[in-house]
């Protein structure tokens, strides 16, 4: 048997499959409906239990045999009997059953008609539409095949502050040349739908989703599009959020502008994803309330092809915030979970950051909105409120760099989405070991160094970024490195000092009743948790209160001693991790080695940046000296607040 190139890391890894064998032995890929009767009386399966696309894998008088119901069951089946392979599994007692639990698992990319990709630190896009549709880019096919060794479902090709062009004959043709290849890997195309098309490249005069031209405008593009895609999967819209256009410019609501796409596709079996990041600057509430107060009315006026896609947490995919209120809160509407796999606000591709950790943390929250054990992952999953569609996006990290992600280790986070979005329930640490063994080798040593680094590195994020619940203190518009004191005054939400609220007296945002009461968007048990000092965890302290300079921690130390102590914490984790990938250095190819020591070494300085220019600036209003264990910066404040980054990677012109 030739090898078979498949998710064994993005490293290249090919495996022979029959030296994996034993020897006379054979490997049997078949449906369950062609499985003749022998097969069939050994197996005693019940294949309901496999739905579409779930398998089942079992060694039988010594072969091994694959089974499904359909032809993408089966290939899921055959990439998790190699990965099972490559990880060191026995096989011959073998036996695995495997469905996925969420219908919809997606990668979202923002990247821009121009391979510009927005949030993006690995490259240009992927897509290259300049030669599209006739040239197809090995690298497509590899794409294709990766996402559906781990399961992913769903592609949307293009940025949610989407370009109506790509709706045009033109990019259709060239979109439908992906969806081409994607499909025989069971991957289905979205598309971005700006809601101004139909002014834009459909010549109306509106595009007030009640105006009949409007609607058949958007029927019949639908039509044309089915045409060029017959599976097409659907349309992911961002509307009214960040100055995109929406039904809100027409006073119509989130539901007509929705419901009248969902129209469009349903006789395609197709759905809407209508993301809920909206906040406005005309609110004055805090940016954190409004998506839920905009959104939660709405409950159950959605039609049932529709999902809405809810960012994880309430600001914006920030190193840790709480998880968002609106999970749990909207029984009635399929919310379909949105991470950030792409490094916006987490060191962009040159820190090492294991985000299944992140992930894990917001899907195993509890909401308590039925009660204790109502977590995120069973409202995503549809379980909790019996949904008959369910789905998870990642924001890809993915693009034309040699190595796919930007940094080595960012493959993790790429498969590591996969694995969640198949099962929510899975759990971090076994993610960390199998994309270990997957990507390096099952050397038992290098597993003990490399897991722990993998699992704490989020930590460590957290800690020289954003410690003690403090979120959004990135230098505005690139979101690269720190810049707290930044302060423009034409947008107050965009700005770090909205979010910190320093002053003399203390830091932090007063979320409780005495604030904006946030707190009130979650349930009766989590709001008091919240509420209360004495119960409200500390890494969500300064997300929920103001508190002042000399409050007492739970370590007995005062506030503004244990915020530098953190950052300093998080500056030696990162050492740490230079200490473990040097102790592995014999056990790794050198090329390996040496690609991820200096990005360590960037994610050190970078990690120390932070550290000194955020206390130096917090620092102006507490006005305490740093506490023993934390050197005094090297440079002053004056330093940091001059450093300009024109040309940093990912961010749209007209942000700058
Ligand atoms: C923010 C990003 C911005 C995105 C926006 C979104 O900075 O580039 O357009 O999220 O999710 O975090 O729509």
């Amino acid at each position: 048997m030739r090898s078979i190139w498949v998710y064994l890391g993005l490293l290249n890894q090919k495996l022979n499959f029959s030296d994996a064998m034993m020897k006379d032995n054979s490997l049997v890929v078949a449906k369950v409906s062609s499985l003749n009767e022998g097969w069939s009386l050994k197996l005693g399966l019940d294949s309901e239990k496999l739905g579409k696309e779930g398998f089942y894998i079992k060694t039988i008088d010594g072969s091994v045999l694959v089974t499904a119901n359909t032809d993408i069951g089966l290939l899921y089946g055959v990439f998790r009997l190699l990965q099972s392979i490559q990880a060191g599994h026995d096989l011959k007692d073998f036996q695995m059953l495997d469905t996925p639990t969420v219908d919809l698992r997606m990668l979202n990319h923002w990247d821009n008609l121009d391979r510009t990709v927005e949030r993006g630190y690995a490259g240009f896009s992927l897509w290259n539409w300049q030669k599209l549709p006739e040239y197809i880019d090995q690298r497509y096919i590899d794409y294709a095949r990766a996402n559906a060794s781990i399961g992913i479902n769903g592609t949307s090709l293009t940025n949610v502050n989407a370009n109506a062009l790509v709706l045009t004959p033109m990019y259709l043709e060239k979109a439908a040349a992906l969806a081409n290849v994607f499909r025989k890997y069971g991957i289905k195309v979205y598309l971005t739908a700006r809601f101004s098309a139909p002014m834009e490249i459909g010549g109306l005069e509106t595009a007030d989703p009640l105006n009949a031209d409007v609607q058949n405008w958007w029927i019949q593009k639908t039509r044309e599009i089915y045409k060029w895609i017959p599976d097409f999967g659907g349309f992911l819209v961002k509307a009214n959020s960040e100055g995109q256009p929406g039904p809100r410019n027409y006073g119509r609501t989130h539901v007509d502008g929705a419901n009248m796409l969902a129209k469009a596709v349903e006789p395609y079996g197709g759905v809407v994803i209508w993301r809920a990041f909206v906040y406005s600057e005309e609110d004055e509430t805090d940016r954190a309330k409004q998506a839920y107060s905009e959104f939660v009315p709405y409950d159950g006026k959605f039609m049932d092809n529709v999902l809405v896609q809810v960012k994880n947490d309430p600001i914006d995919f920030q190193p840790r915030e709480p998880f968002h209120p609106m999970f749990g809160a909207m029984p009635e509407t399929p919310l379909m979970m949105e991470f950030q796999i792409t490094q916006e606000y987490l060191g962009f591709s040159s820190h090492l950051v294991f985000l299944p950790k992140l992930f894990e943390e917001v899907l195993q929250s509890d909401t308590y909105v039925q009660g204790k054990g109502s977590t995120v992952a069973k409202v995503v999953d549809g379980s909790l409120h019996d949904k008959s569609i369910s789905g998870m996006a990642g924001v890809s990290n993915i693009g034309n760099d040699l190595n796919w992600t930007g940094h080595p280790f960012a493959q993790a986070n790429w498969f590591g989405f996969g694995r969640l979005a198949w099962n929510p329930e899975a759990k971090a640490s076994d993610i960390a070991e199998e994309w270990i063994k997957l990507t390096y080798s099952q050397n038992q040593e290098l597993i003990d160094l490399l897991k722990p680094m993998l699992l704490d590195s989020r930590e460590a994020v957290v800690n020289y970024m954003n410690p003690l619940g403090l979120h959004h203190l990135f230098d505005t518009g690139h979101h690269y490195g720190s810049g707290p004191w930044v302060n423009n005054p034409g947008r107050p939400d965009w700005n770090p000092t909205y979010y910190h609220n320093a002053d003399a007296n203390g830091i932090g945002f007063d979320r409780t009743t005495t604030g904006s009461n946030a707190l009130e968007q979650y349930s009766k048990e989590l709001a008091e948790t919240f509420g209360n000092l004495r119960t409200c965890p500390e890494e969500y302290l300064l997300w929920f209160h103001h508190l002042p300079w000399d409050y007492t921690l739970n370590n007995g130390n005062t506030l503004w001693d244990g915020l530098a102590l953190k950052y300093q914490e998080g500056v030696e984790q990162v050492s740490e991790m230079i200490a473990t990938w040097e102790n592995a250095r014999n056990i790794i190819a050198d090329n390996q080695y040496k690609e991820v020591k200096m990005l360590l070494d960037i994610q050190l300085k970078e990690a120390k940046w932070w550290r000194d220019a955020s206390l130096l600036y917090f620092q102006t209003f507490s006005g305490k000296e740093l506490p023993d264990g934390v050197p005094k910066p090297k440079k002053d404040l004056e330093y940091y607040k001059s450093l300009k980054f024109p040309f940093a990677p990912g961010i749209r012109p007209q942000w700058d």
